[in-house]
């Protein structure tokens, strides 16, 4: 093997060392990252987010895509976690993404903020012991 060869495959071998090391210093938590699609429907006259319940811990980050998917004239409807500041649009057709950190513990709602008819779901933060 000759030396500009063998110079490149060790970059190779280190490059790809250092993508796969956890981006956490040591000492740290890990973070986990939880991610959902969130689907609003209709069954019915009922209309709904779901899944109605997710279930993250204490410290997760979470990335919850939003999706539209009712049908009928009016084209958006919303989504609310007051507990975590959030309130958005979401238009059909169109996908939204949020994202917080489950900070704390607890059982909080969301909902369409728009229609109070809708039928919410809940978030779970379970605690860190
Ligand atoms: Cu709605």
């Amino acid at each position: 093997m000759t030396k500009p060869v063998l110079r490149t495959l060790v970059l190779v071998a280190l490059a790809g060392w250092v993508a796969a090391a956890p981006s956490v210093r040591a000492g740290q938590p890990r973070t986990t990252v939880r991610k959902f699609t969130l689907v609003s429907v209709q069954f019915g006259d009922t209309r709904m987010w779901l899944p109605g319940t997710i279930v993250v811990h204490q410290g997760d980050k979470v990335e919850l895509t939003l999706k539209n998917e009712i049908p009928g004239e009016k084209n958006e409807h919303g989504f609310s976690l007051p507990a975590y500041g959030i309130t958005e649009i979401v238009r059909h057709g169109d996908l939204k993404t949020v994202e917080f950190v489950a900070s704390k513990p607890g059982i909080f709602n969301y909902f369409c903020q728009l229609d109070s008819a809708h039928v919410g779901g809940q978030l779970v933060v379970e605690p860190n012991r």
